[in-house]
């Protein structure tokens, strides 16, 4: 039995590589489990797995390192409960310093016997393109200085988002990433092709045991301010809709949260958006093309779920204010609609008090 730990920043695209990687595991046959991980209660990427009828179990309320031991039970849990081939297991996309606080935690001390095969830093080719050539990343230096901890400590790192720059560009990229970090393993990806995600496989499946790599020095003081700066917002709101149809008011209420989510920088803001037929994710960042407006059509039904995670470089005042805008504005719009709001949490994530830091 073997795992893979997936890491890398927000939004680099880790849960997608890891369920189109799952989906061809499975058609050859094979029993994939997935753990997923993130500081709130409900969690987008689990029900989103959940969606594909992969096996996914979850440590919530905080990072791997910090519950390493709710990480062991759940890989005991899917042993026990599918006796998968391949785990995947995906780290906060804040987290760093998982060499020392779970790589070798595990090697060290664990008996359970599946066997750590590799770790992956995934990086979006902009945001990497922008550090490599010195260019500022929109975020404050102590969130970015999680972004360079992520990388440094990466022996894998996958350049993610390919498709979205020429072939050229992304060759230069590769390139000043190789003369940068010498030492690492550095392939382009693209989560959205089967080839590159099958390469992806080989090189994990293939790779040799991780006992060799170097713990990183960290500040935490800085990677406790830069984590706390990234406000955490979770709900989910229950629209009925009303006279209108169910995409008319998801479309108007998601513009109208990434409209008032502009002025913020945003790590990752995700929404399950679910009727009893289908459920869709939604990613809406800064960064991204607005691809997700072609996903929601034709949502039929009496109510709409709408589950949010978001995580953005702003207060929990001005997070949750965000969504009462777009709230709002949506009822000015559309006065039939009518929605509860459940699930509700803001917070900035804790300071990082890993289990064990083995270096
Ligand atoms: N164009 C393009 N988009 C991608 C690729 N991989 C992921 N995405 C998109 O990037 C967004 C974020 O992807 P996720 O897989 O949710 O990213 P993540 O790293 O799991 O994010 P967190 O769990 O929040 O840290 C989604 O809109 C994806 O569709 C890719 O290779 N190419
Ligand atoms: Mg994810």
């Amino acid at each position: 039995m073997e795992w893979h730990l997936v890491g890398g920043f927000l939004g680099s695209g880790k849960t997608t590589l890891i369920t189109r990687a799952a989906k061809h595991l499975i058609e050859q046959g094979l029993q994939v489990g997935i753990v997923t991980n993130d500081q709130g209660a409900t969690l987008v990427d689990s029900a989103f797995a959940q969606s594909l009828d992969m096996p996914t179990v979850e440590v919530t309320g905080g990072c791997f390192c910090c519950n390493y031991t709710d990480l062991e039970n759940q890989l005991l849990n899917l042993r026990d409960s599918i006796s998968p081939d391949i785990i995947f297991a995906e780290s906060v996309g804040s987290c760093a310093d998982l060499v020392s606080t779970v790589i070798k935690p595990y090697q060290q001390l664990s008996q359970l016997e599946i066997t750590l095969n590799s770790f992956s830093v995934l990086t979006d080719v902009r945001l990497l393109r922008r550090y490599l050539n010195n260019q500022p990343l929109p975020f404050s230096d102590n969130v970015v200085y999680i972004f360079e901890k992520q990388i440094e400590e990466a022996n894998l790192m996958m350049i993610n988002k390919c498709d979205l720059i020429d072939k050229t560009e992304a060759d230069r990229i590769l390139h000043l990433a190789k003369q940068r970090f010498p030492e690492k393993t550095i392939l382009l990806q693209s989560a959205f092709e089967d080839a590159k995600v099958d390469t992806w496989l080989r090189e994990i499946r293939d790779s040799d045991d991780l006992t060799s790599l170097p713990s990183i020095h960290m500040d935490y003081d800085k990677y406790a301010d830069g984590e706390a700066r990234l406000a955490w917002l979770n709900e989910t709101i229950v629209f009925t809709v009303g006279e209108s149809k169910g995409h008319a008011v998801i479309k108007q209420f998601l513009n109208d949260l990434r409209h008032y989510m502009k002025p913020y920088p945003i790590g990752h803001l995700k929404v399950l958006v679910a009727n009893d037929i289908q459920q869709i994710k939604v990613s809406l960042t800064n960064n991204i093309q607005d691809t997700w407006k072609e996903q929601i059509v034709d949502l039929h039904g009496y109510e709409v779920h709408c589950t949010i995670n978001a995580r953005i470089e702003a207060s929990i005042t001005d997070v949750e204010h965000v969504v009462e805008e777009a709230l709002k504005n949506l009822k000015q719009a559309l006065p039939s609609v009518t929605y509860t709001r459940t699930n509700q949490e803001a917070f900035h994530p804790q300071r990082p008090v890993p289990t064990h830091r083995l270096t």
